[in-house]
């Protein structure tokens, strides 16, 4: 015997989901009671529902998927960030929703945690908006597939999906559910269009010497990342990846040619690209940032773009069409061209190794990047948040194995603490490691006391540089100054009676090397090491960057 709230849990557990994030509120615990029931299911509570969209999107990106269940209106509408930033991210995460009784419904019945109006469709309105299938189920009969549906697309698209449950349906019995393969099984390419498109590739290769492939994003949601590698095989060419799509392609690959991003692309990554005759841009993503204002765009004839569904290029345009297979499909027949391969060595004028500083040296964001360097492992991923630590991280050259999350479309500050909490939920094998600002952390703070009660020993690296230095260096003022926190002494708070979590705050080399062996060593919660440095300390290549945004966001209006 199914119900509503039971027949979804199967449904989750049935597309590889072993937990759900949650907070609870009276529209929605009869239905966490029902998902409860479920014992693949494993319920996770976070402290509010922004925090709990970001951690299921955090989850989405260690295990392909997530749900995320919050109450009406309250809660929806703090989710609906997040979610956004998921559609932005292209990761499937389900949005599920308590909502007023299906009888209070078309009623002049006013209810708590609305606008006080009578039209309680907003929050299906703007989930519309954020989302690739938004339902609303008032109904048990309908309900089995009205779910069905909304998975279907999410996992089709990889966006997410809105599901919205009458408080009083979610335990209303319905039909059972039939088989997963309705939702999870994928059409293939269409089989013409996916000749036409190789062909046409391989003509446009034929008469160029130089190609380079610049993989984006996009590469993970389309399931590609083993065929990108098998087509740079079959070219022998040399891989750039942007930084959005960093450890998309294995940065120990010898082929790996490092990270595009124009004027602060890595040593020789940008001089191969702008040599190149010939770009293939494989699931990329070219906003005002990461082409640094505008400035570091590829375009013209010798560029082709490879989008999951869309192949397009000088005079081609070819649809449905899977990523994955038309790489796959063109590494078969793509001729071998390698001549950026032979060339790159010669560009690339790599810096030289940071040497360790001092242990009584006062600490720098140098000194942080080379001692998180040294703990990266094939099992590490490292997640790094919007400020300076989107440019160290990217800095960081990734042993094969290791993985890198970046919030770089939505890019909103605070995404990572929580997101970290997910991901480290998802994939408890890993050593989950991550970069924040202060000014980020001060958003989402509270998500590391889950941390603790899950006892997960994540990594925080809490870089206090006592200010938005990202935001100073686009354009400064007084409100880029913030309030010191105590970060370290905040973990003590979070413990409580019963807690594990490690805060230590260093100051010199010596110290933070003392705290990461203690961290190493904490694997009963969490450890923030709270890295102060000095204000002005930050990257070269988030001054380029600020520099070149500035100038983007400061074109006059056209007359
Ligand atoms: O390393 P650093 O100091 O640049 O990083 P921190 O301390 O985390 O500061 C980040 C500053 C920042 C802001 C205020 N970066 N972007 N913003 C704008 C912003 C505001 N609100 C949201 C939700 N997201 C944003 N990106
Ligand atoms: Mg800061």
């Amino acid at each position: 015997m199914y119900n509503v709230g039971s027949y979804l849990a199967a449904r989750l557990t049935q597309i590889g989901l072993k937990h759900h994030f949650v907070v609870a509120g009276d529209f929605n615990l009869v239905l966490l009671d029902q998902l409860l029931t479920n014992g693949g299911l494993e319920q996770v509570y976070c402290c509010n529902e922004l925090n709990c969209g970001y951690a299921a999107e955090g989850y989405a990106r260690a295990r392909g998927a997530a749900a995320a269940v919050v109450t009406f209106s309250v809660g929806g509408l703090s989710a609906i960030n997040a979610i956004a930033g998921a559609y932005a991210e292209n990761l499937p995460v389900i949005m599920i929703s308590g909502a007023p009784n299906s009888n209070d419904q078309a009623t002049d019945h006013l209810l708590h945690h609305t606008l006080a109006t009578h039209d309680n469709s907003y929050q299906l309105e703007m989930a519309k908006r954020v989302t690739c299938a938004a339902v609303s189920i008032t109904s048990a009969a309908d309900a089995p597939y009205l779910i069905d549906f909304a998975l279907r697309a999410a996992l089709r698209e990889k966006k997410p999906a809105y599901i919205e449950i009458a408080c009083n349906i979610a335990g209303a019995p319905c039909a059972a559910p039939g088989p997963i393969s309705a939702i999870i099984a994928e059409a293939p390419s269409d089989a013409a269009s996916l000749e036409a498109s190789v062909a046409a590739t391989v003509e446009f290769l034929q008469d160029k010497q130089k190609p380079v492939l610049l993989i984006g994003s996009k590469l993970r949601a389309a399931g590609a990342e083993k065929e990108a590698i098998e087509l740079a095989e079959a070219l022998g060419c040399a891989v750039t990846t942007m930084a959005a799509a960093k450890s998309f392609f294995p940065e120990n690959h010898p082929q790996f040619a490092g990270i595009y991003w124009g004027e602060i692309s890595s040593p020789g990554a940008r001089e191969i690209v702008d040599w190149a005759d010939a770009i293939l841009c494989i699931g990329t993503i070219f906003n005002d940032y990461s082409t640094l204002g505008w400035t570091a765009m590829p375009s013209g004839p010798h560029v082709l773009t490879a989008q999951e569904g869309r192949i397009h290029f000088g005079g081609h345009d070819f649809g449905g069409v899977h990523l994955r297979e038309f790489l796959s499909q063109l590494a078969r027949e793509a001729p071998k061209k390698d001549a950026t391969m032979v060339q790159f060595p010669r560009l690339r004028s790599e810096h030289a190794p940071a040497v360790a500083a001092a242990p009584d040296a006062k600490l720098t964001r140098l000194e942080i990047v080379r001692q998180i360097q040294s703990l990266l492992t094939a099992d590490a991923t490292v997640i790094a948040e919007t400020g300076d630590s989107w440019f160290n991280g990217v800095s960081l050259k990734l042993p094969g194995g290791a993985r890198f999350e970046i919030e770089m479309q939505w890019g909103s500050i605070g995404w990572s603490v929580p997101a970290t909490f997910g991901y480290a939920v998802g994939a408890p094998e890993r050593r989950v490691i991550a970069m924040i600002g202060d000014g980020s952390f001060q958003l989402t703070a509270q998500e590391v006391s889950q941390m603790i009660r899950r006892k997960l020993p994540v990594i925080i690296f809490l870089i206090n540089n006592r200010g938005y230095t990202i935001e100073v260096e686009i354009h400064d003022g007084p409100y880029n100054d913030i309030k010191n926190w105590d970060y370290a002494g905040l973990i003590n708070v979070f413990n409580a009676e019963d807690g594990r979590g490690l805060g230590i705050r260093v100051a010199n080399a010596g110290e933070l090397t003392e705290a990461i062996k203690a961290a190493l060593a904490n694997r009963e919660g969490p450890t923030l090491i709270e890295c102060g440095i000095e204000r002005d300390d930050c990257s070269a290549d988030l001054i380029t960057f600020g520099r070149r945004v500035a100038a983007a966001n400061a074109r006059p209006p056209r007359d």
